[in-house]
């Protein structure tokens, strides 16, 4: 029997990666695309809190919401909490003619998972960092994967790896693999499971 967790997200690749994760952990995510409200912040945990609080208020269930973005160091931390408007706007070619002619192609990928119950709120925060590629590479992934160096994975983008190379070093592994241990050490997942 697994626990069934509600996701309130519209990416379905967030829930892909999530569930890949923590299926070792016996839980299963059921993904709510319209539960989501999205604040404008510059925090993400600040954006993940509120629709977290917002989602519970209407769900009564336990459940997740998880917000992440691209923070590219030459661009002072741009897209950051606008990465998915950045993502459809101008896309992955957009962010590469921004970084045209500089040096300094450092930047991180971070994640926040905020989970809500009636008893408790909790953040679970991953870090992934590495560079912009020069070009897009590779096939797999979503969002900025073409363009993202994991600084742990050689030259290799985030699309160039397979599900589990990237879940291993990414963002939104090291986040989700928190959030396991975090959830498989607490009573309720022992009582509910
Ligand atoms: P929900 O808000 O419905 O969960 P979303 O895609 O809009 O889905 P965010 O607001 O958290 O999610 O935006 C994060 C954006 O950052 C996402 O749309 C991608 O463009 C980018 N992103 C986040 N994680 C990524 C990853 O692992 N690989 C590539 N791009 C990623």
């Amino acid at each position: 029997m697994s626990l069934d967790i509600y996701f309130a997200t519209g990416n379905p690749h967030k829930v892909a990666e999530a569930n890949a994760i923590l299926s070792k952990f016996g839980i299963a995510f059921k993904p709510i695309p319209s539960l989501k409200i999205e604040i404008q912040s510059d925090s993400l945990e600040e954006i993940a809190k509120y629709a977290a609080e917002a989602a519970f208020r209407s769900l009564r269930a336990p459940l997740i919401v998880e917000d992440s973005g691209l923070f590219i160091d030459q661009l002072k931390g741009f897209p950051g909490p606008y990465s998915s408007y950045a993502y459809k706007t101008i896309g992955c070619e957009g962010i590469l003619r921004l970084l045209e002619g500089f040096d300094n192609r450092a930047a991180c990928f971070e994640c926040v998972v905020v989970y809500a119950s009636k008893e408790t709120m909790r953040s679970f925060v991953g870090t992934a960092r590495g560079s912009i590629a020069e070009a897009p590479r590779g096939g797999g992934g979503f969002g900025f994967d073409p363009i993202f160096i994991s600084e742990d994975r050689g030259d290799r983008t985030f699309s160039e790896l397979s599900p589990l190379e990237k879940s291993a070093v990414s963002h939104r592994g090291k986040a989700f693999r928190s959030f396991g241990e975090w959830i498989s050490a607490s009573a309720r997942y022992h009582t509910l499971k």
